[in-house]
C-alpha cells in the first residue's frame, strides 16, 4: 500500500504556502531559473489528413531525427473521444482517496495501479504528480483489476480511445519506417508486430503553492518505442533543445508523438528520443494521459540489421524489453 499521495500532500500545503523539502529540486532543476521564458516552443505540427503520403514520411522522419517530439491533428481520433477520456480520468482522481486506493499498486502488481512516484531518483527528490497506470491494449496483456470501476464509463472511454489509437500508431510506424527507408512494416515488427503493448498512464498533477521549486515528472526520456500523449489545457510539458528548457506550446485536441528509447535503438540512432520534463501549475490541475507503446517483456530490441553496416556500426546492446526496463527505473548501466 502506498503512503500518502501528492493529491493529499498538496491539499495541506494550500494553506501555508511551502512544500515538504523532498519536492525542492536542487538549483539546476529548478524551473524558475531553468526556463527559457517568454518563448513557447512550437514543435512540428503535422497533419495527419494529408493525401501526400510520401510529405507524411518526409515530415515525421524530418521531425524524428531533429525533434524526437511532434504533434499531430486530424489524427482521426475523434473530440468527443479524447473529451471522455479526459472526462472519466478526471473522474476518478477526484473521487475520495480511499476509493482510488482500492485500485493502488501492490508489490505484485508491478507497474499498473494507482501510485506516486515510480522511478528512484537519485537525491532522494520526488515529483509532484500522482498517476494511474493500466494496459489497454492487446486484450490478452489487459488486466480490468487496475482499472477504475468508477465513474462506470471509464472502460467505455478507455477502450473506444485504444482502438483508434491503434490506428494512429500503425500509421506512424509505417512513415517512420519509409523515413530510413526500411519497408512499411518493418519497424513496428521489430518492435513486438501485434504484440505490442499499450500502456496508459494517467498523470495528475495538484496545485503546487510552489510551482517556481517543483517539478512533475523529472527530466527523462521515455523507454517506449513511441508515447502518444492527450494532456488537458494547463500549460505544464517542456522540452530540452539547445541547451534550454522549453515550454511546449498546447494545441486542442492535437496529440503529442514522443520518440521513446527503443525507437532511437531500432534506428541505430538516426530517430532520437525526445529529453523532457513536466512543471505544475499555482492554481490549476494539471492533467496528461500519455499511452506508452511497449515491447512484450520478453521481446528483443536492438538495432534494425538493415541499418547496421561497417559505416553504421551497432551503437546500442540488443536485449529483452524487460531487462531494459530494468535497468533504466533502477538507474543501472544498460
Ligand atoms: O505530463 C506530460 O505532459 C508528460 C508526462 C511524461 O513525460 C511521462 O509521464 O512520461
Ligand atoms: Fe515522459
Amino acid at each position: 500500500m502506498e503512503v500518502d499521495g501528492v493529491q493529499a500532500v498538496a491539499s495541506i500545503c494550500k494553506k501555508v504556502d511551502i512544500i515538504p523539502s523532498e519536492f525542492i529540486r536542487s538549483e539546476n532543476e529548478q524551473p524558475a531559473i531553468t526556463t527559457l521564458h517568454g518563448v513557447v516552443l512550437e514543435v512540428p505540427v503535422i497533419d495527419l489528413s494529408d493525401s501526400d503520403e510520401a510529405k507524411l514520411v518526409e515530415l515525421v522522419a524530418e521531425s524524428s531525427k531533429n525533434w524526437g517530439i511532434f504533434q499531430v491533428v486530424n489524427h482521426g481520433i475523434p473530440d468527443e473521444s479524447i473529451s471522455k477520456l479526459i472526462e472519466v480520468g478526471k473522474e476518478f482522481f477526484e473521487l475520495p482517496r480511499e476509493e482510488k486506493e482500492v485500485i493502488a499498486k501492490t508489490p505484485e502488481s508491478g507497474i499498473e495501479g494507482y501510485g506516486t512516484s515510480l522511478e528512484k531518483e537519485i537525491d532522494g527528490k520526488k515529483g509532484w504528480v500522482d498517476h494511474l497506470f493500466h494496459r489497454v491494449w492487446p486484450p490478452s496483456a489487459i488486466n480490468f483489476k487496475y482499472w477504475p470501476k468508477n465513474p462506470p464509463s471509464y472502460r467505455e472511454a478507455n477502450e473506444k480511445y485504444a482502438e483508434k489509437l491503434r490506428e494512429v500508431s500503425d500509421k506512424l510506424f509505417k512513415y517512420l519506417s519509409l523515413g530510413i527507408g526500411l519497408e512499411g512494416h518493418e519497424m513496428k515488427a521489430a518492435a513486438g508486430g501485434d504484440d505490442l503493448i499499450y500502456m496508459m498512464k494517467i498523470n495528475y498533477y495538484p496545485p503546487c503553492p510552489r510551482p517556481d521549486l517543483a517539478l512533475g515528472v523529472a527530466a527523462h526520456t521515455d523507454m517506449s518505442t513511441l508515447t502518444i500523449l492527450v494532456p488537458n489545457e494547463v500549460q505544464g510539458l517542456q522540452v530540452f533543445r539547445d541547451d534550454n528548457w522549453y515550454d511546449v506550446k498546447y494545441i486542442p485536441n492535437a496529440l503529442i508523438i514522443h520518440i521513446g528509447d527503443q525507437i532511437e535503438i531500432m534506428s541505430n540512432g538516426k530517430y532520437k528520443a525526445v529529453f523532457h520534463r513536466t512543471t505544475v501549475n499555482k492554481e490549476k490541475t494539471r492533467m496528461s494521459w500519455p499511452v506508452f507503446l511497449e515491447p512484450p517483456a520478453e521481446h528483443e530490441v536492438g538495432p534494425i540489421s538493415k541499418l547496421v553496416n561497417e559505416e553504421n556500426p551497432s551503437k546500442y546492446k540488443t536485449k529483452k524489453f524487460k531487462d531494459y526496463f530494468y535497468c533504466k527505473l533502477n538507474k543501472l548501466p544498460q
